[in-house]
């Protein structure tokens, strides 16, 4: 899959990474090349527009670091937008680990590798997370579908049911619920039939038998060669039950990776696992950082770049560090810490620099820098003058009065900012004292 995106992609980047500066046509032409890219994919118009937006609103406001090259900094940027639309979630893998009892059901067009599928997970269940689970199959209408996964229980060490002559999608749930109740099991996994979405009938059963079982989650199981075409599927089952997941199969094959490239943005549900095979335990857990990686084939220049772009983080840092054992640390570069949380992890990574303070970290974090606190601060540091960021001791009421006004927040939120202010600069001119442990007692007694 996405070969032939990938080696058009790659050829892209050779040329971009070389380049100094992007200018405005540079960009385009880049943006024009990555749509042409993707549309050949068979990615959806309406994520390849969308896609391309966020990608030309971050390159153009973004700063480049010394040691890289504009060029380098867009691939970055394409990268991480790539990984942001394959969808990086790994909340079911924590619901695995963290739930007593799971239950799934899954979904999908007839061939589109449901029960292969529900074998594997049950495997993967099993062997990786010593669950024991039980497989019910709801597909009446094939005659061999129930067999097939009975057979598949038994060679991954899963349990089944009994099925009956005259049995119906609520008869089976019903046994298979009292089965659940009388024995100790780690989850449950429904097989349906295929359905497609335009069939009002088995879509209505499809809702009465999700309704009845009411699962943890509903996987909608895509054949990743279906291209484009299977989002108008995912969208139809997705207005009937609500999906939480899609399990992407045959990645092994030479698919153009549109589909995979669109379910997201189409479903709103993340991919949480991907079929590579026939064979049992050919599935895996979906990443998208792994799947960017094959596609853009150009890990080496985004590690650089985070490298880069955290050493002269560090670097600014350092300096901030030599103001601050020298008592120079004022508003500017309060501000300056303020920005950066988020990226850097804030002032309590500020403060880790420091030998031993790790501890405090924690505390530092509680004292009003919370998120919401974060962007109130930042106003108000904003709405002072460049004199007053400086030297704060001219801060008269009358003065934080016009502050509160600007930046719209109340007096007591100012004097709350300085307070703090005051209080780390007094930190750390002790720190410069090497009296740590003095530091910490008092820390304790503010916190
Ligand atoms: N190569 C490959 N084949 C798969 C994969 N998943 C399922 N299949 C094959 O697809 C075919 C249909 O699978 P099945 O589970 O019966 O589909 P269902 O009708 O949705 O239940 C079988 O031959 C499977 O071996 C996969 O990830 N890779
Ligand atoms: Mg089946």
């Amino acid at each position: 899959m996405f070969e032939n995106l990938s080696s058009r992609l790659t050829s892209l980047f050779d040329k971009l990474r070389s380049k100094g500066v992007i200018n405005e046509q540079v960009l385009s032409e880049t943006l024009r090349e990555i749509r042409l890219a993707l549309l050949e994919a068979d990615v959806a118009l309406s994520v390849v527009k969308d896609f391309l937006e966020k990608i030309k609103s971050k390159a153009s406001g973004q700063e480049v670091a010394q040691s890289i090259s504009a060029g380098q900094m867009v691939v970055k940027i394409i990268y991480d937008e790539l990984v942001e639309l394959l969808g990086e979630d790994n909340s079911f893998q924590r619901k695995i680990q963290s739930q007593k009892f799971i239950s799934l059901l899954m979904v999908g067009l007839q061939g589109s590798g449901k029960t292969t599928t529900t074998g594997k997970i049950a495997n993967l269940l099993k062997k990786k997370f010593d669950k024991k689970i039980l497989l019910v199959s709801l597909d009446i209408y094939r005659p061999a579908a129930q067999d097939q996964l009975s057979m598949l229980a038994s060679q991954v060490g899963a349990e089944t049911i009994e099925y009956l002559k005259d049995d119906t999608p609520r008869t089976i749930i019903q046994r298979a619920q009292k089965k659940l109740k009388t024995e100790y099991f780690d989850g449950v996994i429904y097989d349906t039939a295929g359905r497609l979405q335009q069939d009002d009938e088995m879509m209505q059963e499809l809702y009465e038998v999700n309704a009845l079982i009411q699962p943890d989650d509903v996987f909608f199981v895509l054949d990743s060669m279906m291209g484009q075409d299977a989002l108008k599927v995912a969208q139809g089952f997705n207005e009937k039950i609500d999906l939480t997941g899609v399990v992407l199969t045959r990645v092994d094959g030479d698919s153009r990776g549109g589909a995979a490239l669109s379910v997201r943005h189409a479903t709103n549900c993340p991919i949480v696992f991907m079929g590579v095979g026939e064979k049992i335990d050919q599935l895996e857990f979906f990443d998208a950082k792994r799947i960017a990686d094959r596609i853009l084939d150009r890990g080496d220049i985004v590690s650089l770049v985070e490298k880069a772009v955290a050493l002269e983080n560090d670097i600014d840092q350092e300096k901030m560090m030599k103001r601050m054992q020298k008592g120079q640390f004022d508003m500017n570069d309060m501000l300056s810490q303020i920005q950066s949380i988020g990226k850097m992890g804030g002032l309590g990574s500020m403060i880790s620099f420091l030998p031993g303070m790790k501890k405090i970290q924690s505390s530092m974090a509680n004292m009003g820098f919370a998120e919401k606190e974060i962007s109130k601060q930042k106003a108000i540091i904003l709405s002072m003058t460049p004199q007053e960021r400086k030297d704060i001791k001219i801060l008269n009421a009358s003065r934080r009065r016009r502050i509160a006004a600007g930046s719209g927040v109340q007096v007591s939120d100012i004097n709350r900012l300085i307070k703090n202010f005051e209080m780390m600069k007094t930190m750390m001119k002790q720190m410069k004292g090497g009296n740590l442990q003095r530091l910490m007692q008092n820390f304790k007694g503010n916190a």
